[in-house]
């Protein structure tokens, strides 16, 4: 298996003027279209400066949360999965990542039953985690799991703590042995064995941050965690995100990554 975090490509997708009507679980005002569309465009400026050759896809206006790319596939060197998507008003924007995903993935595999979010997939050194959560159900998790094992990852489910909305709102990889994550979180069986650092007080949102290459990418407002990462010696971008939280959204969410 290859480390997690070393990727050379990306894709993401516009935001749609109809992002502003994106999911949210507890109500909340809308974004701001033109202050979300400049946090997406840190984001890919921040991929390419990384060195990552990022593909954009165009905006899809009847899907307001399609700029949340991962959760519809997963990318690796060896291939990608289409998902299955748990929110019925996501499942169409499968579809629209297919041609992408063939232009750098000859190999694809497509789920068939049950649902999948990308969100609550998380890749470690040495297997891949899946997390149950309002999104991602048994069934498909099962599937999921024999579909990496055809490309050559080992998988294993895990529960995610109620309310939280995917897996990976809750926790990312620091470095190949260290998850960052709430204290929900904190106990997660499928964590034995690696060092599991908890969010600072107030900062659990910064859990969903993304590492790419040797540079982690964090929210910009997480200064407590900033200084958590500095301190070990990680070199960190901070974003901003306070408009793509406000439709329930982190970092890792809008880019499929390989
Ligand atoms: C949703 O509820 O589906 C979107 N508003 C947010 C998706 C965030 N994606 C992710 O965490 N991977």
């Amino acid at each position: 298996m290859t480390t997690p975090y070393r990727f050379t490509h990306a894709i993401v997708r516009t935001p749609a003027p109809s992002a502003i009507h994106g999911i949210r679980a507890d109500g909340g005002p809308d974004p701001d279209l033109p202050a979300l569309a400049a946090e997406h465009d840190a984001y890919v400026a921040t991929l390419r400066d990384l060195g990552l050759a990022v593909t954009i896809l165009p905006a899809l206006d009847a899907f307001p949360d399609a700029l949340f790319v991962e959760d519809v596939a997963l990318t690796f060197p060896e291939g990608a999965i289409l998902l299955r998507p748990g929110a019925a008003t996501r499942a169409g924007e499968v579809a629209f990542i297919g041609d992408a995903l063939a232009a750098h993935h000859p190999r694809r595999l497509s789920m068939t039953a049950g649902h999948v979010d990308g969100g609550d997939v998380l890749r470690l050194a040495d297997r891949v985690v899946i997390g149950l959560s309002a999104r991602t159900d048994r069934a498909g998790a099962e599937e999921l799991a024999t579909l990496l094992v055809d490309l050559g990852y080992s998988a294993e489910i895990a529960d995610t703590p109620p309310g939280v909305l995917h897996f990976k709102t809750g926790c990312s990889l620091i470095d190949a042995g260290t998850i960052l994550a709430v204290p929900a979180l904190a106990d997660c069986p499928q964590f034995a064995g690696l060092e599991v650092v908890m969010t600072p007080p107030g900062e659990e949102e910064a859990a969903n941050l993304l590492r790419v290459n040797d540079t982690i990418l964090v929210g910009d407002r997480w200064t407590a965690t900033h200084a958590l990462l500095a301190v070990r010696g990680h070199a960190i971008r901070p974003l901003p995100t306070t408009q793509i939280a406000r439709i329930d959204a982190g970092l890792s969410c809008m880019s499929l990554r390989w």
